[in-house]
């Protein structure tokens, strides 16, 4: 199977030293641009060479991408936190007339809606009463008042509740919500395809196969959207490769997911395990999903959930991604994530240069705005 991105740069080449020699293959192979097996997956996750890995990464990406790296001038609403489901992962769900269980009006969601910036970014707890059309008047009543911001919305978690919950089959809608000005969709739901992590983790939950059945159905539809992979927790590694390569099938049928996002379990008082997973962790995640996706240009380094230090140092790892400004994200949030909540767009440029990449302002569906070459 030849991967199906285009490459800005096919004639890169550099010297690597590798001092991993179960690497020296997978480093053949990246070089002719061949795609990479489940075992090379699990080498580059296993591997103590991390500055192999990691230069591996980043000429993979360079190759897509060169050194441009990207942001959104974004926001996240999170519109309640009540949720029927209990996953064990979150910290986040409530239950109705719990202490700290909220839910916003459309006034409130409104607030949100700024005009400076480009993608508002919705995802919520799947409540036991709010009925589907309150959904879509969300997404028209953003629409209507800033009908040039892009609403990338609801995961396929949540589409799939609406059809448990009220009948309404994914094609209907997602044929609606796009008609209210749904342009994109995120790839929060996922979490581990694995069936023996569903089962503890999420049993209620979406799984693999409904999880793809809902993003297949949009792409067909022509809604662009996300994916995710939670990691850090009780998966193994081989769980988190077959998830990737899951994905690279998926993308080979459609082309329609945009970025992979490699989303860092937050421990909180969930505590699936006793500390988050270390840094090193972090960016051989980063760099296995690069080179494992070669068909999906774009890989998020998520500073809300890495922490600054390690995203920045993710630009290096073969993300080209650093996501968004983030006002009052609530979900990582919950789970004691300690980064800032909102970011300046300054800010955002000043990480991306300390990486020594060059920042460039997108849209939601990753059309440049801006590009910041001084
Ligand atoms: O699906 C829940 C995750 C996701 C925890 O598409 C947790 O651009 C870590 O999907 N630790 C929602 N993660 C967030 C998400 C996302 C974020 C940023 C960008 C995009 C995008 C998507 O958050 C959920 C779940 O996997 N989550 N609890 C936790 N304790």
């Amino acid at each position: 199977m030849v991967p199906i991105l285009e490459l800005a740069a096919p004639d890169l080449q550099i010297e690597i030293n590798l001092s991993d020699s179960r690497l020296f293959p997978i480093w053949d192979k990246v070089q002719a641009g061949e795609r990479l097996s489940s075992a090379d997956g699990v080498a580059l996750l296993e591997s103590d060479d991390l500055s192999g890995v990691g230069r591996m990464a980043d000429f993979a990406k360079k190759r897509v991408t060169g050194d441009r790296v990207y942001f959104v001038l974004n926001r996240h609403v999170n519109p309640t936190n009540i949720c029927v489901l209990s996953c064990k992962f979150c910290d986040f769900a409530k239950k109705t007339g719990d202490h700290d269980a909220y839910e916003m009006t459309l006034d409130e969601i409104l607030d949100h809606v700024d005009d400076d910036i480009h993608e508002i970014h919705i995802v919520g707890g799947h409540h036991p009463t709010w009925p589907f059309e309150y959904y879509v008047d969300m997404v028209k009543a953003i629409h209507e008042k800033n009908p040039n911001l892009q609403i990338k919305a609801f995961t396929a978690s949540e589409i799939d509740y609406f059809q448990r919950r009220w009948k309404v089959q994914p094609e209907e809608s997602l044929a609606i919500l796009k008609e209210a000005g749904l342009q994109s969709m995120p790839g929060g739901g996922a979490e581990v395809f694995s069936p023996r992590v569903h089962k503890i983790l999420l049993p209620g939950k979406a799984n693999a196969d409904r999880w793809a059945e809902i993003h297949k159905t949009a792409h067909r539809m022509g809604i662009p959207t996300n994916c995710t992979l939670l990691y850090g927790h009780i998966e193994s590694f081989e769980e988190r490769i077959e998830h990737l390569i899951r994905l690279r099938t998926i993308q080979d049928e459609t082309g329609g997911f945009l970025a992979f996002i490699p989303l860092e379990y937050q421990v909180g008082t969930t505590k699936l395990r006793p500390r988050h997973t270390p840094p090193m962790d972090d960016l051989k995640m980063i760099a296995a999903a690069r080179l494992m996706l070669d068909n999906i240009k774009y890989i998020k380094s998520y500073w809300v959930m890495l922490g600054e230090a390690t995203a920045s140092i993710g630009l290096n790892f073969g993300a080209n991604d650093l996501d968004g400004t983030i006002g009052k994200e609530r979900i990582a949030h919950a789970a004691l994530a300690d980064s800032p909540a909102g970011r300046a767009r300054e800010k955002m440029a000043s990480s991306i240069r300390d990486a020594r990449r060059i920042p460039v302002e997108r849209d939601a569906l990753y059309n440049e705005i801006r590009v910041y070459e001084h």
